[in-house]
């Protein structure tokens, strides 16, 4: 049997764990011209999986500049998310595809 002083510790690093978790990789699909979906929250050292289903290429380009991201038709491109903020972005090619990306610090 283990002895009871050890259990604190146990918890304690089960929740030391928990805490520095792996970055999360969100999904975002396009598919027939539509982004989806269209609000998503993020970390900053997320990773974006742009998931392109159409047989045209798209591009995930933000407005403020900080990341232009192109995916050939069918493809998935994945972008590392490096800057916190509220990022409206698009597609250069079909500007009526646009989403925002809440990325938190
Ligand atoms: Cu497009």
């Amino acid at each position: 049997m283990m002895p009871r002083w050890i259990f604190p510790f146990v918890t304690m690093f089960a929740l030391g764990a928990s805490v520095s978790a792996h970055a999360a990789t969100i999904q975002i699909t396009m598919e027939n011209l539509v982004v989806s979906p269209t609000e998503v929250s993020a970390k900053v050292g997320d990773t974006l999986e742009l998931i392109n289903k159409d047989i045209l290429a798209h591009t995930a380009t933000a407005r403020n500049g900080d990341f232009d991201v192109t995916m050939p038709p069918k493809k998935t491109v994945t972008y590392v998310l490096k800057k916190a903020g509220t990022i409206d972005y698009y597609c250069r090619f079909h500007p009526n595809m646009k989403a925002v990306l809440n990325v938190a610090p």
